[in-house]
């Protein structure tokens, strides 16, 4: 009964968030996370941490509630009890999420990333009860720290005049040489050698020139640009044709598996996805026609940090690189991408993460970058605690919300500063 869980605790929380600029428009001031709590019969807790919109809400309820009585250890449990529960129909209607920022929205899909918390609870309860850190129950590490990228983003200097909102102290970035000082506030803080910026925001010519405005401050470092699908396949090819030399991947030029294979047989720059390879299923299209050349997992959405490792095996077989896709998270989040990134052989990509630009965390201690990697934490579990004082104050915040931002909707947040906003069609460009 030692490893039996008792009991779950799922805290729904608003976060602040800066007002970063995507293509579908802008970050809200608060984003929902859900933080999921795994108590086992000895009282041990193991915590984890996904989205917490409602849709993902929903399903994660009658999950922490099938859960109890349940070994920690059973995570292969999880897949098949979460398969039992019901995605309403509406949940799935648009299949898009975040404007499609991370793939098709399926059923399944919302399962997974449901899944992930728990799976990633569950573990960080059963090291902490064995006496182990995550990444041995994962196999064991491969390298003592992990390394990741500035995620640069073009931004405002605050939120729009009357938001209620954390200030940040990151200045605004809507140039080239807003870019390049962002980038150096990164490697000042964070010590990351490696780039990627947020495109699809600005026409591409700017974007281009802020990609050559970072080659020329930051020689030779890795760069990389992003602009989740804005692209046509023509306008993917002339970026490509500009800043080939300089790019260590481009992410997403356009959208969907024929136009990236097209982007990808006409130029010599690798291709990066974290949108066309979403799920196992889309794996054989994508590599048969070499659309891209390297998957960015995401534990989140992929359902776990086994999964992960499964992806990682499978790109490793077919020669496609594997790193790591980011979005919104907390430190439990980066503590696990962590973990898992630790026990990946062919990891050769810094991973993205938007830690940093959260200024708010729900732990005692906040994880640190040191020369742009994390250290491999060889503590029981994750190695994290859990602030129950903070984790108090931002579901208190997520209680006194009126639901206006209960669900992200960057077009919504866009929407306050310019009426007329539209989420682009796409391709934009
Ligand atoms: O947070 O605005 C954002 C990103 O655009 C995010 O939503 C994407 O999922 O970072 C992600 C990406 O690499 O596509
Ligand atoms: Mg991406």
């Amino acid at each position: 009964m030692r490893l039996a869980i008792a009991d779950v605790r799922l805290t729904p929380i608003l976060v602040a968030d800066p007002p970063l600029l995507n293509t579908q428009g802008v970050h809200q001031p608060y984003t929902p996370r859900l933080i999921v709590e795994v108590v086992t019969g000895d009282g041990v807790t193991g915590v984890g941490e996904t989205y917490g919109d409602t849709k993902y809400l929903e399903l994660a309820r009658p999950l922490a509630e099938r859960l109890k009585g349940r070994q920690v250890s059973d995570l292969g449990g999880l897949f098949t009890l979460m398969d039992q529960i019901t995605v309403h129909a509406s949940r799935v209607d648009n299949a898009v999420d975040v404007g499609g920022l991370r793939g098709v929205q399926t059923a399944d899909k919302l399962r997974l990333s449901v899944v992930s918390g728990f799976e990633v609870a569950c573990l960080d309860a059963l090291g902490k009860s064995l006496g182990l850190p995550v990444h041995a129950l994962l196999g064991g590490k491969v390298r003592d720290a992990v390394e990741y990228s500035a995620y640069l983003f073009y931004k405002w200097a605050g939120h729009p005049d009357g938001v209620a909102c954390e200030k940040d102290d990151w200045g605004a970035a809507v140039d080239p040489a807003g870019v390049v000082e962002q980038a150096r506030r990164f490697t000042e803080r964070y010590g990351f050698t490696s780039f990627k910026l947020k495109g699809g925001v600005f026409p591409p010519d700017e974007e281009i020139a802020a990609v050559r405005a970072l080659a020329a401050a930051f020689p030779g470092h890795p760069l990389r640009l992003d602009p989740n699908g804005a692209w046509s396949v023509e306008t993917s090819l002339k970026v490509a044709r500009e800043l080939g030399d300089l790019l260590e991947y481009l992410e997403d030029p356009t959208l969907g598996t024929s136009g990236m294979a097209e982007v990808a047989e006409r130029t010599g720059v690798p291709l990066a996805t974290n949108m066309c390879v979403t799920t196992f299923a889309e794996i054989k299209e994508a590599f048969t026609r070499n659309a891209v050349q390297v998957v960015l997992s995401d534990h989140h959405y992929w359902g776990g940090l086994r999964n992960t490792q499964q992806l990682a095996a499978v790109c490793r077989t077919f020669g496609v690189g594997v790193s790591m896709h980011s979005n919104t998270h907390l430190g439990i989040s980066l503590a696990a991408m962590t973990h898992v990134a630790a026990t990946v052989p062919n990891l050769h990509h810094a991973c993205d993460s938007h830690y940093p630009w959260q200024s708010e965390d729900v732990l005692t201690e906040r994880l640190a970058f040191e020369g742009g990697r994390v250290a491999v934490s060889d503590a029981p579990g994750l190695g994290v605690e859990l602030d129950r004082e903070r984790l108090a104050v931002l579901h208190r915040r997520w209680l006194d919300d009126d639901g206006a931002l209960r669900d992200r909707d960057d077009a919504a947040a866009m929407r306050v500063a310019d009426p007329t906003w539209v989420t682009p069609s796409m391709p934009r460009w």
